[in-house]
């Protein structure tokens, strides 16, 4: 498990411009990712994202940190979310947060193959396309994306992994520096790819974390 820090922006033709001229190599690449939650969408009220991103299960929680921030720290621009790739810890972060699941021997094995989505009753409720060009500032340890979503959206993010119980505040300096760098001046928190998919496909969904402050 680590931490995730990260700082949304928005970018365009002349960010690419900028990182070309830092020099930082850039890489490409191209991932399909599925969401999924049950029907109560009781992962994504409780700001957990379980998601399935070419064959390979993640799920992103909000630290105390971050379930404090949205009321607390106004403007707040980085977000940090515990990033879990371990799919039985997945599945047990799972249980914690869906009280209502099917239980016992009657239930699918946890271990039977996608048997444990249907326990939970997890279909998918979003799945879009990302062109990703990523630039890494090895010296920092920072990881610059620049994210082209196939429903038309783009959206770039500074981050950084922390490893548990490691120095969320120096990854905050790292990001800072780098926002610096690619001469970020918003100081307004900016909507990732979910937050617009949300919007346009799922409405009343979308309104409703609002109203809970997920989002
Ligand atoms: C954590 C989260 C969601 C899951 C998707 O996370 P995100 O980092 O936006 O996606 P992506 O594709 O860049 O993942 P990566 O490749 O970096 O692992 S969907 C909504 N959230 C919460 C959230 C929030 N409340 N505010 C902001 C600015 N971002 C995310």
């Amino acid at each position: 498990m680590s931490v995730e820090v990260e700082r949304k922006f928005l970018w365009n033709a002349d960010t690419l411009k900028t990182l070309e001229k830092i020099g930082v190599a850039v890489t490409q690449c191209q991932f399909h990712d599925k969401y999924f939650d049950n029907p109560q969408f009781d992962l994504t009220l409780a700001d957990t994202w379980l998601r399935e991103r070419e064959g390979r299960w993640e799920l992103k929680c909000p630290t105390l940190f971050e379930r404090t921030a949205k009321s607390n720290v106004a403007g707040e621009l980085c977000t940090r979310y515990k990033e879990i790739t371990n799919l039985s810890e997945i599945q047990l972060k799972v249980k914690e947060v869906i009280k209502d699941y099917e239980d016992g021997e009657r239930g699918p094995s946890l271990q039977e193959e996608d048997a444990w989505l249907q326990r939970f009753q997890l279909v998918c409720f979003a799945e879009f396309t990302t062109i990703r060009r990523s630039f890494v500032f090895e010296e920092e340890g920072v990881r610059v994306d620049l994210d082209q979503a196939d429903f038309g959206y783009s959206v770039g993010e500074i981050e950084v992994l922390v490893p548990e119980g490691g120095d969320v505040k120096s990854a905050l300096g790292r990001i800072e520096r780098t926002a610096q760098k690619l001469g970020l001046t918003g100081n307004q928190r900016i909507r990732g790819k979910m937050d617009v998919f949300l919007e346009r496909n799922l409405p009343e969904h979308y309104a409703k974390l609002l109203r809970e402050h997920v989002l």
